[in-house]
């Protein structure tokens, strides 16, 4: 399939690197202010016009919050919006209240309304949190940011650099596309696809980093719908983290990352230049440009992987509960007819006159389609079968699973994730222990699939 080019313009430019600023967010060292708000943002194209984005902080993405594994976080939020939201922590296994569903685990944050969320932080990684409320909208519109745990033990890194990356649909005049939000054609395709790639807000911005240095680089897909497919150009480091977890390390210079992923690297800089290139088009996109500089800064000589803690150890599976999940809908997809609040009806009718697309097990899932009930401590296969003509980036709240991935090669890997991209066609087992209480979202995280009907809840109890 032909898709479309990010380019609106041929123009490379070269900015200075604004790393997600932290400054502004935070009161003392784990208690952090956000407020959401309409904001003007430029996005750097040429002839461009002011965007009303909404953001938090007026930031585009939100402030960096970074905060040591084992602490207590607290945020303190206010919706200065025009609408309800909330605030979801993407990959933090979290006390249900504080997951940040509106209508699921806590009620939507009105206009004007301040909520606080505390809880604590027990795996080191990097997460990032983003808007659950309408989030196909809010996310669309510049709602998130990133959410780094910090390791207590050290490692080694001489720098930890944060890329967040996004898709963003402009108009001809470089403003945010409003009059496109709600297609039924992307909601019945890939989602909402961009036309212009930023990192931390910029185009193909330009990082310094110092030769020979040990680089942790974190990388975040904060797009609604659009798998990446990055190249790095001279070097081919090792992940050695995805969605936050530590993993057997291996090397990659070329990769996807789908919406919701996060994958954390080591990059062993010597004296070239590296560049990151996205390769969904005919012609490489200029991503971001890393320049090596000569420094007498005293560089750390030793890497310590091993104090990368593992999160988990893969579970008994003897006694597992099997929950088959058959994702079916879209379009060129095999679903003609499903049941929408208690009644069958025809995929034609619940498109044109509901904007739903997608089922699980035939049914058109939302907040109050149950996947399971699940009895705490179980060990859950989550048997899924993605039976339509498109990818799909399927997130779990609460837990990471584990699964035998086909993202990285032809050879299945076993990794630990929050969100997995799966193939159309694919059968895959996500394995996981539901040791964590309450009502857990399993969706698309291509957030206009979520919206129309592949969402559903397990409750563990
Ligand atoms: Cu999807």
């Amino acid at each position: 399939m032909k898709r479309r080019n990010f380019l609106l313009s041929s123009s490379t430019l070269m900015l200075s690197l604004t790393i997600p600023k932290i400054s502004l967010a935070r009161v003392n060292k784990n208690y952090f202010k956000l407020t959401a708000q309409l904001s003007k943002f430029k996005f750097d194209g040429k002839g461009n016009k002011t965007s009303n984005l909404w953001l938090y902080n007026q930031q585009s993405p939100g402030p960096s919050i970074s905060v040591d594994k084992g602490k207590q976080l607290i945020v303190e939020f206010k919706n200065l919006l025009e609408e309800p939201t909330t605030i979801h922590w993407h990959g933090i296994r979290n006390i249900n209240a504080t997951d940040g569903v509106a209508n699921l685990t806590q009620p939507p944050i009105e206009p004007g309304e301040t909520f606080i969320y505390k809880f604590p932080v027990n795996d080191a990684g990097t997460f990032w949190y983003h808007a659950h409320n309408k989030s196909w909208e809010q996310v669309s519109r510049g709602l998130y940011g990133p959410l780094i745990v910090k390791d207590t033990s050290p490692i080694g890194f001489d720098r930890d650099i944060t890329l967040v990356a996004d898709d963003w649909r402009l108009n001809k005049d470089y403003q945010f596309d409003e009059k496109s939000l709600g297609s039924l054609m992307d909601w019945s395709h890939q989602g909402r696809l961009g036309n212009w790639l930023t990192i931390n807000g910029e185009s193909n911005p330009k990082i310094t980093i110092e030769e020979n240095s040990n680089v942790r680089l974190r990388l975040i897909n904060a797009s609604n719908a659009r798998t990446f497919n990055f190249k790095f150009n001279n070097y081919k480091p090792e992940i050695i983290a995805l969605d936050g977890a530590p993993c057997i390390p291996f090397k990659r210079s070329s990769f996807q990352i789908a919406p919701g992923q996060r994958i954390d690297f080591l990059l062993k800089i010597n004296n070239k230049n590296l560049n990151l290139f996205e390769n969904s088009t005919e012609k490489p996109y200029p991503t971001a440009i890393f320049e090596v500089k000569k420094s007498s800064a005293n560089l750390n000589k030793v890497i310590n992987l091993t104090n990368l803690k593992k999160w988990n150890k893969f579970p008994k599976i003897n006694q597992a509960e099997i929950i088959d999940i058959h994702m079916q809908g879209g379009a060129m997809g095999n679903l003609s007819s499903a049941i929408f609040n208690g009644e069958k009806k025809s995929l034609r009718e619940l498109a044109s006159k509901e904007s739903k697309l997608w089922a699980l097990n035939g049914e058109i899932g939302s907040y109050n389609y149950s996947i399971a009930d699940i009895k705490i401590g179980k060990t859950v296969i989550l048997k899924i079968w993605n039976d339509t003509s498109w990818k799909h980036s399927m997130h779990l709240h609460g837990h990471h699973f584990w699964v035998n991935s086909l993202e990285f090669s032809k050879k299945t890997k076993m990794v630990m994730r929050d969100t997995y991209l799966m193939k159309p066609g694919e059968k895959v087992d996500l394995v996981f222990q539901a040791n964590n209480p309450g009502l857990w979202l399993f969706h698309c995280h291509m957030l206009e699939h979520a919206a129309s009907g592949m969402v559903g809840v397990i409750s563990i109890s």
